[in-house]
């Protein structure tokens, strides 16, 4: 593969200095051949979903990659376990989670990788850090650019909230 393609990822810390591990992943991927670092997102500190759990930083970068999608989802696996990631519960804590969550305009619906990433139309954590990035792009299960899939996804939770 001589071509490049774009590729949203999701990173995620709610165990150890996050700041710290986060940064240092995104080195790591600046640093691995056929991965370029395109632009990064603001960190954001959210709320868990899931059981209860320390509160997230969450941001995104977009990477041109010279990958496959299988090939990128092994290099972002053998980075969250060089900081020491251990799978234990489901939407448990973890030092580090590396999610690709669009790759070009490719649906993949395999075992092992889904894209784009089955949740990410419903999380504010995501949706919110990659629309500062790349509100134009069009997620292609639903068609919808990510900037519309944001205020969605926010207007939800405004109808679940009131102001006292
Ligand atoms: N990741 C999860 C489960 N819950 N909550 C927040 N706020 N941020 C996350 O990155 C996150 C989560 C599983 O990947
Ligand atoms: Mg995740
Ligand atoms: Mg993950």
């Amino acid at each position: 593969m001589s071509q490049s393609q774009p590729s949203a990822i999701a990173l995620g810390s709610n165990l150890g200095d996050s700041r710290a591990i986060l940064e240092a992943a995104i080195v790591m991927l600046a640093k691995t051949p056929g991965i370029t670092v395109a632009s990064q997102s603001s960190w954001y500190r959210t709320a868990p979903v899931g059981p209860p759990q320390p509160d997230y930083l969450n941001g995104c970068v977009i990477l041109e990659v010279q990958l496959t999608p299988h090939d990128l989802l092994q290099t972002l696996l053998s980075i969250e376990n060089q900081f020491g990631r251990e799978r234990r519960e489901r939407w448990g804590p973890r030092t580090l989670d590396l999610d690709i969550l669009l790759f070009d305009n490719l649906i993949i619906d395999t075992p092992t990788l889904q894209i784009p990433h089955p949740r990410m139309t419903e999380r504010a954590f995501v949706l919110v850090p990659l629309a500062e990035i790349a509100p134009d792009w069009i997620e292609p299960k639903s068609g919808c650019a990510i900037a519309k899939l944001v205020q969605r996804v926010l207007n939800c939770w405004g109808q679940n909230c009131r102001k006292l």
